[in-house]
């Protein structure tokens, strides 16, 4: 009788050990959250460029020249504290393709190249800011 008891009392203890172990290995389990929809951008204008400076290193406009296809959009990111555009053409002698106008920090400018060809760019405040993008 007492066997009988110790062994049922061994049993439960086995059950409740696997039990515990069920609940930890649901707990460890990663919880996938929502991420909010974060815009990518693809061409980023970096700190410090509204000085001289960044044309020679290439790094006004990062990367300075993107290819990309056909119907493809392009966004750029403003992750300077001062002002930047992004305007096509070259300083002096702008395209009437597209132009962001002034680009306060953190804003973003997306532009649809729907034809293929190169495309320079350039920023109107700070004429050593240039940039090109590959249609192809
Ligand atoms: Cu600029």
């Amino acid at each position: 009788m007492r066997k009988t008891i110790i062994s049922i009392g061994i049993i439960c203890a086995i059950i409740l050990v696997a039990i515990a172990a069920a609940f930890q290995s649901g707990d460890s389990e990663v919880i996938e959250e929502k991420s909010p929809i974060v815009i990518e951008a693809d061409v980023i204008m970096p700190t410090k460029v509204s000085r001289p400076g960044c044309e020679e290193t290439d790094s006004c406009y990062v990367p300075s020249i993107i290819s990309v296809k056909e119907d493809q959009t392009v966004t750029w990111s403003n992750e300077d504290v001062a002002f930047h555009s992004v305007t096509s053409g070259i300083y002096g002698e702008p395209t009437a393709l597209f132009d962001s106008g002034h680009l306060d920090p953190e804003q973003k400018f997306s532009y649809t190249f729907d034809e293929k060809g190169a495309f320079d760019y350039f920023c109107t405040l700070h004429p050593w800011m240039k940039g090109k993008v590959i249609v192809e």
